[in-house]
């Protein structure tokens, strides 16, 4: 439904209402580290294939997206080459034989530049399309992300990609924090433990919307033919 460049999304826990220009998607952490064997998402002992059910909704949320004109911003986890922005907390935890700045099969695990650090394929960012890259969790912490999103003058996201209760709650808990209301399809999150993502998209609806809204790609898609 569009009402004065409004649109209008069936919705949990009730209708979510946008303006489309003021509205960015924000897909996080597609990379090839979490949903392809041989990198970080497997170090940790996650069996990736079940990630890559997200993929298939993503590429169509992404190209009906694309087509309407709206903004885009793509996140990836990683560190520096030289690993001095890596808390020493975060390398040595899992006990892990294999860590992060470790040489793996898709490059040096959960490092920038590293092939296995990018985004899948079938997401890759076109040009005008900012690419956030965060060394945690969130996208906001240690990232220009904010600043970029208050220039743009973005109010809203649509956050998808992987995982549904590590990166994708984080992200979205610290952007209700700072004033964005947030959607989150269930269909374009996933999480390596199904109950996990169950949970994490329950969370973020409770209470009235208590982190945002969770909705279906479903019912996005058809809306954007109508902006
Ligand atoms: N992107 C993201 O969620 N990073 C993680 O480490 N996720 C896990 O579920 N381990």
């Amino acid at each position: 439904m569009s009402t004065n460049g409004h649109l209008t999304i069936e919705a949990e826990p009730y209708e979510y209402v946008f303006v489309p220009s003021e509205t960015a998607l924000l897909i996080i952490d597609m990379q090839r580290d979490f949903l392809e064997p041989g990198g970080f998402g497997e170090m940790l002992g996650n069996d990736v294939s079940q990630l890559r059910r997200t993929i298939e909704p993503n590429i169509r949320l992404l190209a009906a997206w694309r087509a309407a004109g709206l903004q885009v911003i793509h996140t990836r986890e990683g560190h520096r080459d030289d690993l001095m922005d890596l808390p020493p907390a975060k390398k040595i935890r899992g006990r892990s034989p294999t860590s992060i700045g470790d040489a793996g099969p898709m490059g040096r695990i959960l490092v920038r530049g590293q092939s296995g650090h990018d985004i899948i394929p079938e997401l890759y960012p076109r040009f005008g399309e900012s690419v956030i890259d965060k060394p945690g969790k969130g996208a906001f912490w240690s990232t220009d992300l904010h600043a970029i999103l208050q220039h743009r003058g973005i109010k809203n996201l649509v956050v998808t990609g992987v995982t549904t209760e590590v990166c994708v709650n984080t992200t979205v808990r610290e952007a209700n924090d700072r004033g964005y209301d947030c959607l989150v399809p269930s269909d374009c999150v996933g999480s390596y433990f199904p109950e996990f993502h169950e949970m994490g998209l329950k969370m973020i609806k409770a209470q009235g919307g208590i982190f945002g809204w969770v909705s279906h790609s479903d019912k996005i898609i058809p809306a954007l033919g109508h902006h």
